[in-house]
């Protein structure tokens, strides 16, 4: 479910990792497209409890999604971000 090093993409697309199956995700899709902003995708099956699988808590403990994984979170570090609302408010993923 997180990206491996083989499924980065060039040009800044691995900055931003998104995790959605949803209309709840649709929102995060629409501003990165509107805003041109690269990003991958990863599907997640919430009908299949792919929600409830380790790798995905790690990323969104509430096992909601959608949930993004940016390389550019504070002070450089990587950090993960759930709640569709939230994702859209920082900067450093939008
Ligand atoms: N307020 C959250 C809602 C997220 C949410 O409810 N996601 C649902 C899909 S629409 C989910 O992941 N459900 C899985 C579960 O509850 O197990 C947001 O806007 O991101």
């Amino acid at each position: 479910m997180v990206p491996t090093e083989s499924e980065e993409e060039p040009n800044g697309a691995a900055d931003r990792t998104l995790l959605l199956a949803d209309p709840n995700g649709w929102k995060i899709t629409n501003f990165l497209e509107a805003a041109g902003l690269p990003y991958n995708l990863i599907p997640v099956d919430i009908t299949s409890g792919d929600q409830f699988e380790e790798e995905f808590l790690r990323i969104s403990p509430n096992n909601k999604m959608p949930a993004i994984v940016g390389s550019e979170g504070p002070d450089g570090e990587a950090m993960s971000l759930s709640e569709s609302g939230a994702i859209l408010m920082y900067p450093t993923f939008c």
